[in-house]
């Protein structure tokens, strides 16, 4: 897998081409994101979603939205997978690192869409699709989405700006990663100055199911701290998870809880799911969670990212990762 950082060098002009090629199509427009949706997915996608419903276009976002960032959607607008695609259909690929990560349409239905766009800011992104921007020095694809609206004639609603700022916020924390630069307080000040209730947002965001805590609890009793202690670690089998009964919460976000831990400059969070094991994983300054993940055939961000097991047991996942971990810190002679 490519990993490649760098700003598309053509950013304007490929953002103007998608938006003429999205405003100008006749057909349905299908919009989807990757698996396992996140805010900047949701956010990114809703945000097209209703730009171009806003000007006439025959649009359906396909997701299977988590029940955290339910609170964005209104009555139908958010449709299931489909089996295939109608004829003459522009499919919009938004925050998908590849093709194989998408939610909602097969491998065969992408291949039967008449047109594909991929906008995206992973850098192991291949750059798929009939048009690509790619440009990972953004810091979400919702701050692609918003110069991509800026850059055409569609007006901003407090509706098209709640989730396109959605996206912004929870890529950065809370504006607070080494993504964050200028331009990204800026499209900020750009979407609040279109009526978001800022405070109620992002308070909003922070809400989870008591199950949320309970299960933490459980998580955070598994804390480690290997490799020296440069590493912590967090994991959830699928007994705890039995232990505790059905969970009504479906986010996952307890690497977050860990990744501030002194000394360390990796965070895992291992999760056995009923079909495959996942890792998720948070670096800082140099140390890049990225080459860990894409070592192992994942992907993301050098900050963010991760990777998913088939096959093996949970115990030999967490080895992998742990190996390619203490790896990447050799690499930067911290070991
Ligand atoms: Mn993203």
């Amino acid at each position: 897998m490519i990993i490649n950082n760098e700003r598309d060098p053509n950013y304007n002009e490929k953002l103007t081409n998608i938006s003429k090629a999205l405003t100008e199509w006749q057909g349905p427009i299908v919009i989807v994101a990757h698996v396992d949706p996140d805010g900047d997915a949701l956010g990114s996608t809703l945000a097209l979603k209703r730009a171009l419903d806003s000007v006439g276009k025959n649009t359906k976002l396909l997701m299977d939205v988590p029940r955290y960032l339910d609170f964005l959607t209104n009555e139908g607008e958010i449709s299931d997978a489909m089996e295939t695609l109608e004829p003459n259909t522009l499919l919009a690929i938004l925050d998908v690192s590849e093709r194989g990560r998408v939610w909602g349409v097969s491998q065969e239905g992408i291949d039967s869409a008449a047109f594909v766009v991929n906008i995206d800011h992973h850098g192991t992104n291949d750059r798929f699709g009939d048009l690509a921007c790619v440009s990972p020095d953004k810091a979400a694809t919702c701050q692609m989405i918003k110069d991509m609206i800026d850059s055409s004639d569609i007006a901003w609603t407090k509706e098209i700006a709640t989730p396109c700022l959605t996206g912004i916020l929870t890529d950065t924390g809370n504006m607070r990663f080494a993504n964050t630069d200028s331009s990204v307080l800026i499209a900020v000040a750009g979407l609040l100055e279109q009526g978001v209730e800022y405070a109620e947002l992002t308070d909003r965001l922070q809400w989870r199911h008591p199950d949320y805590y309970r299960v933490l609890g459980k998580v955070m009793s598994t804390v480690d701290f290997p490799l020296n202690g440069l590493v912590a670690t967090v994991e959830m089998t699928k007994a705890m998870k039995d232990d505790l009964g059905p969970i009504a919460d479906d986010s996952s976000d307890y690497v977050g809880q860990i990744r501030y831990a002194e000394g360390t400059h990796i965070a895992i969070f291992f999760q056995e799911r009923e079909d495959k094991i996942k890792a998720s994983v948070r670096s800082r300054g140099d140390v890049s969670a990225q080459a860990v993940c894409v070592a192992l055939g994942g992907g993301g961000h050098k900050p963010a990212a991760g990777v998913s097991f088939t096959g093996i047991s949970f115990e030999e996942a967490k080895a992998k990762v742990l190996a390619e971990a203490k790896k990447e810190l050799e690499r930067h002679n911290l070991i």
